[in-house]
């Protein structure tokens, strides 16, 4: 079928609107009419090749849309149904086997490659291979196929246009501390950067009844915000020294910190601001090669712990559906974060993003 899409053709340019060609879906693949989707740092980082995807490659792994038609095989979904597409995974490794396909053995395979696992592209431009299946979906297009393992249902009384992010940025931040840190009622806990992914953090953080939520950042704007969706404390990284100021404020440090900065200097300041048996969880992706460097008594002699974690460990048929029920309930409002954009403005969205002008765009597709 034809379809529209925005091409990434090479680095640090636009994408191009193009007219390709979408094949039907295969055995267990999903065919997706998609209503928007939400754009990921990931993605930029991606068409500016600091992780090096084949090319020309039609991006976007935040999508949300109507199942249109399924291939062979496929019992989770059925046509009409309202879905959103999330990470892939293969199914069959040691972390899949264990329920942790945030950890799956081929995340990168299968979330990266530009391809099946097949090496098949299911997307050409009258002959020329267009790469796809990116996180298993390619959604900055009218269309994608995505696979049972990635999608999944919402309720059809939300409103799909809004829940793209659930299925990358905002699940990364709320189940940081749901899932992989169980942040347990009145812990402590300090949230460094507050784009989107660390402003769901706050509110996850709210929401599981932590009695202290520090919010640190260098922008007065984000940390205002942080402070109206459940911050208790905010610290301004430009004015004060965030360690001393956490430090000051807690005593003996937090039981818990989150980087979403993804800047090794930062997440250095969130480590130094743990309490004894205190976790940092670093959720921010650093540029390819960054290092850290820990003072090794610290950790030691406080059992402090360090430890990375991927779209928060979600199990995203749990999250994603809890997710919208809290934001239904007035208690996870994440749509404060997200500004909307027509999908013909796709490259004005990302540069918005990429300018700090706003925390997280969702490219709409024009109504069917
Ligand atoms: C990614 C970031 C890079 C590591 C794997 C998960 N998250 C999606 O945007
Ligand atoms: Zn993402």
């Amino acid at each position: 079928m034809k379809i529209h899409a925005a091409v990434a053709r090479a680095p640090n340019i636009p994408f191009s609107l193009e007219r390709l060609d979408l094949e039907e879906p295969r055995e267990g693949e999903i065919l997706v009419r998609v209503v928007a989707t939400g754009v990921c740092h990931t993605d930029i980082v991606m068409r500016d090749q600091h992780l090096p995807v084949p090319q020309p490659v039609v991006l976007g792994h935040e999508g949300a849309g109507i199942v249109e038609r399924v291939g062979p095989g496929v019992a989770k979904v059925a046509p009409g149904d309202h879905v959103v597409m999330t990470f892939n995974s293969c199914g069959h490794c040691p972390s899949c086997n264990d329920h942790e396909e945030t950890y799956c053995h081929e995340f990168f395979p299968r979330n990266f490659f530009g391809a099946r696992a097949d090496g098949s592209s299911g997307l050409s431009c009258q002959g020329e291979r267009i790469h796809g299946n990116i996180f298993g979906q390619s959604s900055f297009a009218s269309h994608a196929l995505c696979h049972e393992r990635n999608v999944v249902k919402v309720p059809k009384d939300a409103d799909l246009a809004l829940l793209g992010p659930l299925a990358c940025g905002i699940q990364t931040g709320a189940g940081a501390v749901m899932n992989a840190l169980a942040v347990e009622p009145g812990k402590t806990l300090a949230v460094f950067g507050m784009g989107s992914v660390g402003l769901a953090a706050v509110m996850a953080a709210r929401v599981v009844g932590a009695s202290r939520i520090i919010a640190v950042d260098v922008n007065e704007t984000r940390l205002a915000l942080a402070a109206e969706l459940g911050a208790t404390d905010i610290v301004n990284g430009k004015v004060s020294d965030a360690v001393t100021a956490v430090m000051a404020l807690t005593g003996a440090g937090v039981d818990y910190s989150v980087d979403a900065s993804g800047v090794p200097a930062v997440i250095d300041q969130c480590v130094r601001v743990l309490a004894p048996r205190g976790t940092c969880g670093i959720v921010g992706a650093s540029p390819q090669g960054a290092t850290l460097t820990l003072d090794l008594t610290h950790i030691l002699s406080g059992g402090r712990r360090v430890r990375g974690i991927v779209e928060g460990d979600s199990n995203p048929d749990v999250l994603i559906p809890l997710l919208i029920d809290l934001h239904r309930q007035g208690r996870f409002p994440f749509d404060r974060l997200v500004s909307f954009y027509d999908f013909a403005d796709i490259n004005q969205a990302v540069e918005d993003s990429e300018r700090g002008i706003v925390l997280k765009p969702i490219v709409r597709q024009p109504a069917a």
